[in-house]
């Protein structure tokens, strides 16, 4: 997908929620953002049989019954282990729905695309681009952190990750933890999340003298054991549970103000260089292009340039602009002063000056200019 399309799209979601306070869920590909949302909206959900490849069956959990709120239907959960949901999409729930008629206001949950390295570099900037592009205008954002039993791993390790990607993502995590709540699906029902979480920290990090040194990484996890503690872990259950508890704590959650000033790209090693690497192809297109003199490709990837810049601090990406921008110049002034030249040489050559050769410069400067 394009870059322009994905910004585009993005901001199409980012008129849905200008100005508003949402619930922002974050987690791994997979791990039942999707599938939350529709829980936390009311869906009545049921579990199928999906075959996933010639010889496995996976449980897939569907909804039932038609969509009662608008973006619903873009919420679309998949049993496939590849990232489903490409853009930020909003539901807006009225809290009288959930909590009684005498509840006021609503509460906004915006189903994000799955963070992380897992899902290769364009799906990894597609995600990263339409987040952080439709979170502009919103007000404020709690974050709704969704971690799965599956992905956890022997170790942790998927907690781990989970805990970076809240870090790269959320400048000074361990000052806004306060905005920040933590579900948990897929745990087999009598499964002690605090006493895993507890497990992770006393086994595995402390053990280990560089995650151990991990300030910050050891803050979240201890947020994590703290908020799970006596029984008060969130576990999703899609088809039986009760979504009320939930939706109360994120209500009562203080979210996290400004956030265009703290929330940020949390994209992989790898993401990174194959930027550099498409960034560095579409100014070599826009010098291409110019010796071309096709100034709609020149404009085509100039723009590719100039978003890529907008979006990502790097200094191979502003270098790759300037350049840009300076080749277009170039290549203006010449075309300018080749202009120059040959009105000089017309008025030179004594032959009498048509207002038809004037016009016809006149044109080329303003095309070029455009
Ligand atoms: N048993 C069980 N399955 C779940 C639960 N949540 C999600 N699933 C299943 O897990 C699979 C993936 O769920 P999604 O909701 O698509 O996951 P996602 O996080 O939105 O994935 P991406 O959009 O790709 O990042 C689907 O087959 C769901 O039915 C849960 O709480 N319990
Ligand atoms: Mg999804």
């Amino acid at each position: 997908m394009k870059v322009q399309q994905l910004v585009a799209k993005a901001k199409q979601a980012g008129e849905l929620i200008q100005g508003k306070d949402i619930v922002l869920l974050i987690g791994e590909t997979g791990t039942g953002k999707s599938t939350t949302v529709q829980f936390l909206a009311g869906c009545k959900m049921s579990v199928t049989k999906v075959r996933i490849n010639s010889e496995a069956y996976s449980d897939h959990i569907t909804t039932t019954e038609p969509f009662k709120y608008p973006g619903l239907e873009h919420v679309i959960s998949s049993p496939l282990c590849r990232s489903e949901t490409r853009y930020l999409t909003p539901v807006t729930i009225p809290l009288k729905d959930v909590l009684g008629a005498y509840e006021n206001g609503d509460i906004t949950l915006c189903d994000a695309p799955g963070i992380g390295d897992t899902a290769g570099p364009e799906v990894d900037l597609a995600n990263n681009v339409g987040v952080i592009e439709a979170l502009k205008g919103c007000k404020s954002v709690k974050i709704l952190v969704i971690s799965s039993y599956t992905t956890l791993g022997g170790r942790g390790e998927g907690i781990q990750r989970l805990a970076h990607i809240l870090i790269n993502m959320i400048h000074g995590v361990e000052e806004r933890l306060e905005s920040i709540v933590y579900a948990f699906t897929r745990y087999p029902p009598n499964e002690n999340i605090n006493a895993l979480l507890l497990n992770i920290k006393l086994n595995k990090v402390d053990q280990d003298r560089y995650l151990s040194r991990d300030n910050v990484f050891v803050a979240v996890l201890k947020d994590m054991i703290q908020k799970t503690e006596n029984d008060k872990a969130y576990k999703i259950d899609p088809i039986h549970g009760d979504r009320k508890p939930l939706i109360r704590e994120l209500q009562r959650l203080c979210g996290i103000q400004y956030p265009q000033q703290v929330i940020r790209f949390s994209m992989s090693g790898e993401t990174r260089e194959a930027i550099i690497n498409q960034i560095q192809r579409d100014k070599l297109n826009v010098i291409c292009s110019l010796k071309h003199k096709d100034s709609d490709l020149v404009l085509y990837y100039l723009n590719n340039v100039k978003i890529f810049n907008e979006l990502i601090e790097h200094n191979a990406v502003q270098e790759a602009y300037e350049v840009s921008k300076k080749s277009v110049n170039e290549s203006f002034v010449k075309h300018c002063a080749d202009e120059t030249d040959k009105i000089k040489r017309l008025v030179a050559s004594n032959v009498e000056l048509k207002q038809k050769d004037l016009e016809e410069i006149r044109a080329n400067i303003a095309r070029k200019a455009d």
